[in-house]
Protein backbone atom coordinates (compact mmCIF):
# COMPACT_ATOMS: atom_id res chain seq x y z
CA UNK A 1 0.00 0.00 0.00
CA UNK A 2 1.28 3.64 -0.72
CA UNK A 3 0.26 4.93 2.47
CA UNK A 4 2.84 4.34 5.73
CA UNK A 5 1.69 2.21 8.96
CA UNK A 6 -1.40 0.64 6.76
CA UNK A 7 -1.66 -3.01 5.08
CA UNK A 8 -4.11 -5.20 3.47
CA UNK A 9 -4.73 -8.65 5.15
CA UNK A 10 -6.84 -11.79 3.60
CA UNK A 11 -8.30 -14.16 5.96
CA UNK A 12 -8.83 -17.37 4.58
CA UNK A 13 -12.67 -18.39 3.54
CA UNK A 14 -13.58 -21.80 4.59
CA UNK A 15 -15.67 -23.32 2.67
CA UNK A 16 -18.40 -25.12 4.81
CA UNK A 17 -19.96 -26.10 1.10
CA UNK A 18 -24.13 -26.31 1.49
CA UNK A 19 -23.58 -24.65 5.36
CA UNK A 20 -22.00 -21.34 4.86
CA UNK A 21 -18.18 -20.15 4.91
CA UNK A 22 -16.42 -19.07 7.98
CA UNK A 23 -13.34 -16.68 8.16
CA UNK A 24 -11.00 -16.38 11.64
CA UNK A 25 -9.27 -13.84 12.81
CA UNK A 26 -6.73 -14.55 15.96
CA UNK A 27 -4.49 -12.19 17.74
CA UNK A 28 -1.11 -12.32 17.18
CA UNK A 29 -1.67 -14.29 14.16
CA UNK A 30 -3.96 -12.59 11.40
CA UNK A 31 -4.40 -9.70 13.17
CA UNK A 32 -0.52 -8.59 14.38
CA UNK A 33 -1.20 -7.26 17.80
CA UNK A 34 -3.12 -8.38 20.84
CA UNK A 35 -6.84 -7.81 20.53
CA UNK A 36 -8.20 -5.70 23.45
CA UNK A 37 -11.42 -4.48 21.96
CA UNK A 38 -13.87 -5.45 19.31
CA UNK A 39 -16.61 -3.08 17.68
CA UNK A 40 -19.08 -3.01 15.20
CA UNK A 41 -20.50 -0.16 13.02
CA UNK A 42 -24.29 -0.77 11.55
CA UNK A 43 -27.09 0.84 10.78
CA UNK A 44 -25.68 3.00 8.18
CA UNK A 45 -28.73 3.82 6.40
CA UNK A 46 -28.08 7.79 5.74
CA UNK A 47 -26.56 8.00 2.04
CA UNK A 48 -24.24 11.13 3.76
CA UNK A 49 -22.79 9.25 6.46
CA UNK A 50 -18.97 10.05 7.31
CA UNK A 51 -17.51 7.94 9.70
CA UNK A 52 -13.82 7.99 11.10
CA UNK A 53 -12.08 11.38 10.68
CA UNK A 54 -9.28 11.01 12.78
CA UNK A 55 -5.86 9.14 13.76
CA UNK A 56 -4.83 7.19 16.67
CA UNK A 57 -1.80 8.01 18.65
CA UNK A 58 -0.95 4.29 20.23
CA UNK A 59 -4.27 2.08 19.21
CA UNK A 60 -3.42 -0.28 16.29
CA UNK A 61 -6.39 -1.11 14.15
CA UNK A 62 -7.73 -4.04 11.59
CA UNK A 63 -10.50 -3.04 9.84
CA UNK A 64 -13.24 -5.37 7.89
CA UNK A 65 -16.26 -4.88 5.76
CA UNK A 66 -18.54 -8.05 6.72
CA UNK A 67 -21.50 -7.11 4.93
CA UNK A 68 -22.32 -4.72 2.15
CA UNK A 69 -19.59 -2.38 0.93
CA UNK A 70 -17.73 1.16 1.94
CA UNK A 71 -14.73 3.07 0.81
CA UNK A 72 -11.94 3.92 3.43
CA UNK A 73 -9.60 6.47 2.86
CA UNK A 74 -6.06 6.20 4.45
CA UNK A 75 -3.77 9.61 5.06
CA UNK A 76 -0.40 9.61 6.14
CA UNK A 77 0.03 13.19 6.39
CA UNK A 78 2.05 13.01 2.67
CA UNK A 79 0.06 10.11 1.02
CA UNK A 80 -3.53 9.13 0.30
CA UNK A 81 -5.42 6.06 -0.72
CA UNK A 82 -8.56 5.43 -1.48
CA UNK A 83 -9.61 1.71 -1.04
CA UNK A 84 -13.35 -0.23 -1.63
CA UNK A 85 -14.07 -3.06 1.13
CA UNK A 86 -16.36 -5.23 0.05
CA UNK A 87 -15.27 -8.83 1.49
CA UNK A 88 -15.75 -10.16 4.46
CA UNK A 89 -12.67 -12.01 3.74
CA UNK A 90 -10.56 -8.63 3.13
CA UNK A 91 -9.17 -6.30 6.18
CA UNK A 92 -6.73 -3.41 6.59
CA UNK A 93 -4.69 -3.11 9.20
CA UNK A 94 -4.42 0.81 9.77
CA UNK A 95 -1.04 1.43 12.54
CA UNK A 96 -0.69 4.67 14.03
CA UNK A 97 -0.51 8.29 12.62
CA UNK A 98 -3.33 7.40 9.69
CA UNK A 99 -5.91 9.93 9.81
CA UNK A 100 -8.81 7.28 8.14
CA UNK A 101 -12.60 8.28 7.00
CA UNK A 102 -15.04 5.60 6.00
CA UNK A 103 -18.25 6.46 3.66
CA UNK A 104 -20.38 5.60 0.75
CA UNK A 105 -21.72 3.02 2.88
CA UNK A 106 -23.91 0.16 0.65
CA UNK A 107 -27.36 -0.80 2.63
CA UNK A 108 -26.38 -3.70 5.17
CA UNK A 109 -23.33 -2.68 4.92
CA UNK A 110 -21.79 -3.78 8.52
CA UNK A 111 -18.10 -3.04 9.57
CA UNK A 112 -16.20 -5.06 12.06
CA UNK A 113 -12.95 -3.55 13.41
CA UNK A 114 -10.10 -5.25 16.00
CA UNK A 115 -8.35 -2.91 18.14
CA UNK A 116 -5.43 -3.20 20.21
CA UNK A 117 -6.49 -0.88 23.06
CA UNK A 118 -9.29 -0.29 24.81
CA UNK A 119 -11.38 3.01 24.25
CA UNK A 120 -9.65 6.28 25.70
CA UNK A 121 -11.23 9.45 23.76
CA UNK A 122 -7.26 10.75 24.79
CA UNK A 123 -5.89 8.83 22.13
CA UNK A 124 -7.88 10.41 19.18
CA UNK A 125 -6.67 13.06 17.13
CA UNK A 126 -9.44 14.49 15.69
CA UNK A 127 -8.19 17.77 14.69
CA UNK A 128 -6.47 17.71 10.94
CA UNK A 129 -4.53 20.75 11.31
CA UNK A 130 -3.12 19.09 14.97
CA UNK A 131 -2.74 15.63 12.75
CA UNK A 132 -0.42 17.31 10.37
CA UNK A 133 1.62 18.71 13.15
CA UNK A 134 1.80 15.44 14.62
CA UNK A 135 2.77 13.58 12.19
CA UNK A 136 5.54 15.73 11.27
CA UNK A 137 6.39 16.10 14.91
CA UNK A 138 6.75 12.10 14.42
CA UNK A 139 9.19 12.10 11.49
CA UNK A 140 11.37 14.99 12.68
CA UNK A 141 10.13 17.27 10.05
C1 LIG B 1 -11.95 4.23 14.41
C2 LIG B 1 -13.03 3.97 13.43
C3 LIG B 1 -12.69 2.93 12.42
C4 LIG B 1 -17.09 4.26 22.63
O1 LIG B 1 -17.65 4.67 23.66
N1 LIG B 1 -16.27 3.19 22.68
C5 LIG B 1 -15.65 2.69 21.57
O2 LIG B 1 -14.90 1.71 21.66
C6 LIG B 1 -15.86 3.35 20.31
C7 LIG B 1 -15.19 2.84 19.04
C8 LIG B 1 -16.69 4.44 20.27
N2 LIG B 1 -17.30 4.88 21.42
C9 LIG B 1 -18.19 6.05 21.36
C10 LIG B 1 -17.46 7.37 21.18
C11 LIG B 1 -18.47 8.20 20.43
O3 LIG B 1 -19.36 8.81 21.33
O4 LIG B 1 -19.02 5.91 20.21
C12 LIG B 1 -19.25 7.17 19.61
C13 LIG B 1 -18.87 7.16 18.14
O5 LIG B 1 -17.44 7.06 18.05
P1 LIG B 1 -16.64 7.71 16.83
O6 LIG B 1 -17.26 9.00 16.46
O7 LIG B 1 -15.19 7.72 17.19
O8 LIG B 1 -16.94 6.64 15.67
P2 LIG B 1 -16.20 6.52 14.28
O9 LIG B 1 -16.98 5.54 13.47
O10 LIG B 1 -15.93 7.84 13.68
O11 LIG B 1 -14.78 5.85 14.62
C14 LIG B 1 -14.70 4.53 15.09
C15 LIG B 1 -13.68 4.42 16.21
O12 LIG B 1 -14.04 5.31 17.27
C16 LIG B 1 -12.29 4.79 15.73
O13 LIG B 1 -11.33 4.43 16.70
O14 LIG B 1 -10.79 4.13 14.08
O15 LIG B 1 -14.30 3.67 14.02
Amino acid sequence: MNVNNCSTIELRKIQDGRDGCISVAEGRKQIPFDINRVYYIYDLHDKVALRGKHAHKHNEQVIFCVNGRFTLTLDDGRRQEEIVLDSPEKGIYMGVGVWHTMKDFSDNCILLVFASDPYDEQDYIRNYEDFKDYVGREAGI
